[in-house]
């Protein structure tokens, strides 16, 4: 058995950006046009009327105060409200995989590596934009990697801390030495952006980390070498958080309504299951490893919600973590699904020295968890 780490990881992130007060003042302007065109309809109560959003209320729910997204006009455009994105041929690179390169690129760089150094690809994210052939494939294909093999996953928020566990079992048994794991989340594309409960939530983003051989890793002295101990994954059925939206929707003799093939969720009830769930799993999985939470230098954990992130860490720590300890960027970039913590890594592990243990932990929709204890080794 070889030991595994993460010896580069890259970031891509969209160039336009969309602020709570952009964002409140066209659902808003989407809620007043409801409101007159349904009118009759409210005030004989067979039609509800929509409530409009504020950023107070996003930025005290959630601590998100801005995302990055693929295309901005679109969501800002009240008559269309989804991301206006280009139908792209057969033959043309799909936008999963445009977005995978330069994080990829860069990764591989950090590491010290060549692309063809690499003997696998996954891409694990919550949603790819076809069936197949898989997204991987393209991105290998894209890379120009001709060896190796890729394929897809999809643990929703947990994708990427399932995604290194499962690069991390592939080089631990010898099958490969470095794998690529990517990230490409499009969650503007997904998002029900006419709907105050869940439109400020997203954001759209792409990661990527190179899994490698310690030993090999070490060798080539190229930048910081993060070993990992090992990984904790937690599943727990729950249709808290559900995305109708499938390959069978065409075949259902009653047909789905739009709102019924986007993200939903009962964010309480999630608030309430999830937190105590990953607070004992990175309990637990700490004691594993002789280690307590005092003995963990940073937490980079899942972006989706600052309050809910301070709850997991006091249940841990047995207080609110500073930013140094547990360092948010869902600020900025908003719940970008499984990318935040690997974001949250990228822009905040290079500051710690040789021998302090971190851990990147996610959580999200299946409910599914995931906790990778890492040290860095150089
Ligand atoms: N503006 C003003 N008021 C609002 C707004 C708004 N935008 N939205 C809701 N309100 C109102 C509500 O109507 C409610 O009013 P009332 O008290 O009169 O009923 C009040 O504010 C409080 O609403 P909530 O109880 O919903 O507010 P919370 O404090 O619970 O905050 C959150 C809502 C932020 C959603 C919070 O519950 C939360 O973050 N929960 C956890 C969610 C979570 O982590 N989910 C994980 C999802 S990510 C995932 O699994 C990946 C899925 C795949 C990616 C999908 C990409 C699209």
């Amino acid at each position: 058995m070889y030991s595994a780490a993460i010896s580069g990881t890259g970031l891509f992130t969209p160039e336009s950006t969309i602020s709570n007060d952009e964002l409140v003042a066209a659902l808003n302007a989407f809620v007043e046009k409801f409101n007159t065109e349904n009118a009759a309809e409210i005030e004989a109560g067979t039609v509800e009327a929509l409530a409009p959003s504020s950023n107070e209320f996003i930025v005290k729910a959630s601590g998100i105060k801005s995302r990055y997204v693929l295309d901005k006009t679109g969501v800002l455009d009240i008559e269309r409200m989804a991301p206006s994105l280009p139908t792209r041929g057969d033959d043309e690179i799909s936008i999963q995989a445009e977005m995978a390169i330069q994080p990829a690129l860069d990764a591989i760089k950090a590491a010290g590596l060549d692309v063809s150094d690499i003997d696998g690809v996954i891409c694990a994210a919550s949603n790819m934009q076809r069936a197949y052939p898989a997204m991987s494939i393209e991105i290998q294909a894209a890379l120009g990697l001709e060896a190796g093999w890729a394929f897809d996953m999809n643990v929703a928020c947990s994708s990427a801390t399932f995604g290194i566990d499962m690069a991390a079992a592939a080089v631990r048994s010898g099958q490969a030495k470095r794998i690529l794991m990517i990230n490409p989340e499009i969650c503007s594309a997904h998002l029900n952006w006419e709907n105050r409960d869940c439109h400020f939530i997203f954001g759209d983003v792409c990661t990527a980390s190179v899994i490698e051989r310690e030993d090999l890793a070490l060798e080539r002295n190229a930048g910081p070498v993060w070993s990992i101990l090992g990984s904790r994954l937690r599943t727990q059925f729950s249709n808290n958080i559900r995305n109708n939206f499938g390959f069978l929707n065409r075949s259902e003799a009653e047909g789905r309504s739009e709102w019924d093939l986007m993200f939903k969720q009962e964010g309480r009830k999630v608030f309430k299951d999830v937190v105590p769930m990953v607070a004992k799993m990175i309990g637990e999985h700490l004691e594993e490893y002789d280690l307590t939470a005092a003995d963990v230098r940073r937490f980079w954990l899942h972006q989706a919600n600052k309050n809910m992130n301070d709850f997991i860490a006091q249940k841990v720590l047995g207080r609110v973590p500073n930013e140094d300890e547990a360092p948010v960027v869902l600020d900025e970039f908003a719940n970008t699904s499984s990318a935040g913590c690997v974001i949250a890594f990228h822009r905040h592990s290079r500051d710690l020295a040789v021998g302090d243990t971190g851990v990147l932990c996610s959580f999200g929709a299946g409910y599914s968890a995931g906790s990778v204890i890492v040290k860095r080794a150089a």
